[in-house]
């Protein structure tokens, strides 16, 4: 049985999931969810796989017999999922070797700042901007503009650990595009596309500003945006 993925395209959360899926080339179905209808997100089918209303979750054959599945929410761990099980036939470590100390170290140390640096702060200033284009109700200007205060500060930091390193799940050893770099692409997108904030091509931020133009303009990620 072929990898199942629920929710919808437009997602952040399952855009990671489809990207490591890209980069890697591997196969899935899209079964389609649609964010705004809360009685189905809120109905007991769906909280059994989903427990706390909201998408994506998949849903994959472990073993040869159809029945032997796994059922998976959170997108950063659907995410790690993917990449572990098919990375090494693919000849592609999105994600280190749990025993490899350094390099699981330092993954586990970029992926912290992603979870709860960076996506905080972005999806503070992308929730408001999809209330009135989601839900119908309007978006507050002052809330948003905190967010986004608080997000030049986040990528000011960003930029500090990107000078000495060049990607943000390695250090100045370790060269290697990680899992962690890809979950940033999603929310960037929608900041800096969707909604036209200049975030990462500051000059005083000279290091986001590459690290940006290289993963943004990975074929994986230009696949999926294709895909929107
Ligand atoms: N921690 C979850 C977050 C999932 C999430 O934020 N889902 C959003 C879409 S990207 C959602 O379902 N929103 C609809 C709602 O909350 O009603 C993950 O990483 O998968
Ligand atoms: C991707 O996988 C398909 C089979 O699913 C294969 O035909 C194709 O050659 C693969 N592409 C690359 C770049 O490996």
């Amino acid at each position: 049985m072929v990898l199942k993925l629920f929710g919808s395209i437009l997602s952040p959360s399952l855009q990671l999931v489809f990207v490591i899926c890209e980069e890697l080339n591997i196969s899935y179905e899209l079964h389609p969810v649609d964010l705004r209808d809360r009685t189905l997100l809120h109905s007991e089918s769906h909280l059994q796989y989903q427990p706390f209303a909201q998408v994506p979750y998949l849903i994959d054959t472990l073993g040869p017999s159809d029945s032997d599945v796994l059922v998976l929410h959170e997108s950063r761990a659907m995410a790690k999922y993917v990449a572990v099980k098919y990375g090494g036939e693919r000849g592609k470590r999105l994600v280190p070797d749990w025993t490899d100390l350094v390099r699981m170290a330092k993954f586990e140390e970029g992926g912290s700042v992603e979870q709860n640096y960076w996506t905080p702060a972005a999806l503070g200033i992308a929730y408001e901007f999809w209330k009135p284009l989601i839900w119908d109700t309007p978006g507050d200007e002052a809330v948003k503009e905190k967010h986004i205060a608080l997000l030049h500060k986040r990528l000011d930091s960003i930029e500090r650990i990107l000078s000495k390193q060049k990607y943000m799940g390695g250090d100045a050893r370790i060269l290697e595009l990680t899992l962690v770099d890809f979950s940033y692409l999603p929310l960037g997108r929608t900041l800096t596309v969707s909604f036209g904030l200049n975030v990462f091509d500051v000059p005083s931020r000279p290091h986001v500003a590459k690290w940006w133009e290289e993963i943004s303009s990975l074929p994986s990620w230009k696949a999926v945006v294709a895909m929107m």
